[in-house]
């Protein structure tokens, strides 16, 4: 992603630890993206995002002025906002009836009104674009919005008669059996959603319009729903047009033996890759020692075309990854990919739920409650179905979130590993322990951290004017720091909560 800086309110945290990051890397001659290390600097690196699954435009609007803004978050990712079919599920918003932008999330005023309010908390944000189907359902229906439609029949916008839709022909009832063939896989349904044929120039003229409407009200990037399902090609076509800069995500699952893959798209920006997450839930339940590495291979993308993440609103549901319930063990893995150099990490944030259908709290109407997090956000909250997880907000990711603004874009200068703990140090800037064993880790470090005495950035870091940290504390002496990490946790200290 390339990406427009709009101007961004700064913490108290930030705005001194943001120039003498930048002054820190400029002196060890690492290259800080264009930033400057004078009084309006901003941080290196501000590349993190927030899936916020299912929030609604005036929610997200909140969260990027109250949190998103001040932790350091660089970009939302929201749930589909067009028009979608009726139905308590969440997965109705992946069902479009049109492309109006009204939807249980919000209005197209409310999305608006959304883009301006995180703009001007320095975060950038990113739309779900459902482009590879219509609807689902066998039955015509009516739309959130009002339109009325059937199946490949959407009136004013696409229809059997003009030859808008796919019907592949290779299978019972033209659903996708085979992810084996990839014709099937671009031309036949998924799960009977209605499939566009993207190859058309009238399709694709009208997919362009859709997300340039949504650009014009400041959208700056798109998460390309089921790209797997449309030829590269046909992708490269519709976001041609975009301006420049515009971010491309594609969600292209890395399946085995399949013949569609994630690379076959980079060139039209950058794609999810499913393989960190998916071994991160391994070497979390097995040996730590290895995830250090991860990120290089044949299952990994180029870090500079990926986007990263632990888990999201499908793998929290098949289990494919880790996800809330996972609860410390789930934290430490949001914590090693925020420490990481892999990729443009991306933070989920859904809601708790016991059945895989069970769409986020509604009024009468269908309408989505505004989301809210609880007192004490974090691994160990009790959650009923419904309650907002909040994963951005667990104090550890939220640190972590900080402490990569300060490390910007320094390189892993030190790793460590010992039993069930690894660290990892990026440029003297900061240093982060984690320990997934069942015992407390005491030791020594080496670490490229100057000496002083650090807050735990993961506990509250330094306290606003003198004082003693409000978590723990560390020293680095000698080229090394000392750590009482408790099991099942991680610390992490950074050159803006030094003290002494
Ligand atoms: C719902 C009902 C269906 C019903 C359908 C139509 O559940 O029973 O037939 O509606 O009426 C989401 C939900 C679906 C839901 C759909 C539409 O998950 O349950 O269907 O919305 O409302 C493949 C795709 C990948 C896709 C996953 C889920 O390649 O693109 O399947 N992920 C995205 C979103 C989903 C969303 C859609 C796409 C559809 O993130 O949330 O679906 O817009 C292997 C392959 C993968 C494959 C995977 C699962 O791993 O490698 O490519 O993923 O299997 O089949
Ligand atoms: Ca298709």
């Amino acid at each position: 992603m390339t990406h427009r800086t709009p101007p961004f309110t700064r913490t108290r945290r930030l705005l001194p630890t943001v120039a003498l990051a930048a002054a820190l890397a400029l002196l060890a001659g690492c290259t800080t993206s264009g930033v400057s290390a004078s009084a309006t600097a901003a941080p290196a690196v501000r590349d993190v995002g927030v899936q916020l699954f299912q929030w609604t435009w005036p929610a997200i609007a909140r969260e990027c002025t109250d949190r998103l803004g001040p932790a350091g978050y660089g970009w939302v990712l929201t749930s589909p906002p067009q028009e979608h079919v009726l139905g308590s599920q969440w997965w109705t918003s992946y069902q479009p009836v049109s492309y109006r932008l009204e939807s249980r999330l919000g209005t197209r005023e409310q999305l608006a009104a959304m883009v301006t309010a995180c703009h001007a908390a320095g975060v950038r944000v990113y739309t779900d674009a459902v482009v590879n189907h219509m609807t689902g359902q066998d039955a015509p229906g009516v739309g959130w919005a009002g339109s009325s439609y059937s199946h490949y029949d959407y009136p004013g916008l696409y229809s059997d008669a003009a030859g808008d839709f796919h019907h592949c022909g290779l299978t019972p009832g033209d659903d996708i059996v085979s992810y084996q063939d990839a014709t099937q896989v671009r031309t036949c349904q998924l799960s009977n959603l209605a499939d566009l044929a993207t190859e058309k120039p009238q399709v694709r003229q009208k997919i362009a319009a859709y997300l340039a409407d949504l650009v014009s009200l400041g959208v700056d990037g798109f998460r390309i729903d089921a790209a797997k399902h449309m030829a590269p090609e046909d992708i490269a076509a519709f976001t041609a047009s975009l301006p420049a800069g515009t971010g491309v995500v594609q969600e292209v699952i890395r399946g085995s033996g399949e013949p569609i893959t994630p690379e076959q798209y980079l060139a039209n920006g950058k794609v999810l890759e499913f393989s960190w997450g998916r071994d991160v839930k391994g070497m979390l339940a097995g040996s730590i020692g290895p995830v250090l590495a991860l990120g290089t291979g044949s299952r990994y993308a180029p870090s500079d075309k990926a986007v990263v993440f632990v888990d999201n609103h499908d793998t929290e549901r098949n289990r494919s990854t880790l996800s809330y319930r996972d609860g410390a063990t789930y934290q430490l893995a949001d914590v090693l990919m925020l420490a990481g150099t892999y990729g443009t990490p991306l933070v989920h944030s859904g809601y708790a739920f016991d059945d895989r259908d069970a769409g986020p709290r509604q009024d009468a109407r269908g309408a989505v409650l505004d989301a809210a997090c609880g007192a004490a956000p974090g691994p160990g909250a009790a959650l009923q179905p419904g309650d907002w997880v909040c994963q951005h907000a667990w104090p550890a990711v939220a640190g972590m979130v900080g402490w990569r603004a300060v490390v910007g874009s320094a390189a892993v200068v030190d790793t460590w590993s010992e039993g069930d703990a690894v660290a990892l140090g990026r440029g003297g800037l900061g240093f982060v322990v984690v320990n997934n064993g069942d015992s407390p880790v005491a030791t020594s470090i080496p670490t490229h951290l100057p000496a002083g005495t650090y807050c735990d950035v993961l506990a509250g870091g330094a306290p606003v004017s003198g004082g003693r940290c409000t978590g723990s504390s560390a020293t680095v002496k000698g080229g090394e720091i000392v750590v009482q990490v408790p099991p099942r946790s991680a610390q992490a200290w950074d050159v803006s909560a030094r003290r002494g």
